[in-house]
């Protein structure tokens, strides 16, 4: 359950980050871009802010601690379970490092504008890991779930307060989707469609509650 202290640390959390991670209409790529990374990583944030900001889609692959399904994949492709770990089938790259991502989508997609607290060095990774440490960590470690059988899809900025609260509790279940930065057309972030049950839920604490009711096992 998603109780006021919940939202008012996540909000906290994005205004340590300066305004970074905003929405950006989308841009679409012919084969999809797959992010592995986990909520609870203060680097895999940096990376997710540039691709929130670009509007680029990508396919979202959480790799919480323990994680059995994304997890062993970054290993075997990339040679050591490092996250962030992009990889961009258009651009035919493969890449760790969080600055290397940022700069990569950056340059490639969207926005050509990087963030304030991007430039602030060592200030940018501490406040990105006072984020984590305010959000006690949530979006880190596994809690098992089944897995749907199609990518869930969801909205939402990376600085929207709702939006943070639905991506850790999609990391700790390792529910693969895609995400897209900003509310379709006539809806209001954070949305979730679920191609597998047909539902299509807006808002934080409803969305959490869908992914228990369905996902939990
Ligand atoms: N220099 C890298 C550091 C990445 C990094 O240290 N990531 C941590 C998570 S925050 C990691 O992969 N730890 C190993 C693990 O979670 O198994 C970057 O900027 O992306």
């Amino acid at each position: 359950m998603l109780t006021p202290i919940h939202w008012l640390l996540s909000l906290m959390a994005s205004a340590l980050r300066l305004g970074a991670g905003a929405a950006a209409a989308p841009v679409e790529t012919e084969q999809p871009i797959i992010l592995y990374e986990f909520e609870g990583c203060p680097f895999c944030r940096i990376a997710r802010e540039a691709i929130s900001e670009a509007g680029v889609t990508v396919l979202v692959r959480p790799c919480p601690k323990a994680g059995k399904r994304f997890r062993p994949q970054v290993k075997e492709e990339g040679g050591k379970a490092q996250f962030p770990y992009l990889v961009d089938p258009n651009m035919n790259v493969r890449m760790y490092e969080s600055a290397d991502i940022a700069a990569h989508i950056r340059k490639n997609y969207g926005s050509k504008i990087r963030p304030f607290i991007h430039w602030l060095g060592p200030v940018n990774l501490m406040a990105s890991s006072l984020g984590v440490m305010i959000r006690l960590i949530a979006g880190t470690f596994l809690s098992h779930s089944r897995e749907p059988e199609k990518p869930l899809e969801f909205y939402g900025a990376e600085r929207h307060p709702g939006a943070r609260l639905v991506k850790e509790r999609l990391c700790e279940m390792e529910l693969e989707y895609i995400w897209r930065s900003q509310a379709p057309e006539g809806k209001i972030a954070p949305h979730l469609n679920d191609p597998n049950t047909g539902q299509e839920i807006t808002g934080a604490a409803a969305i959490n509650r869908h992914l228990r009711n369905a996902y939990r096992s």
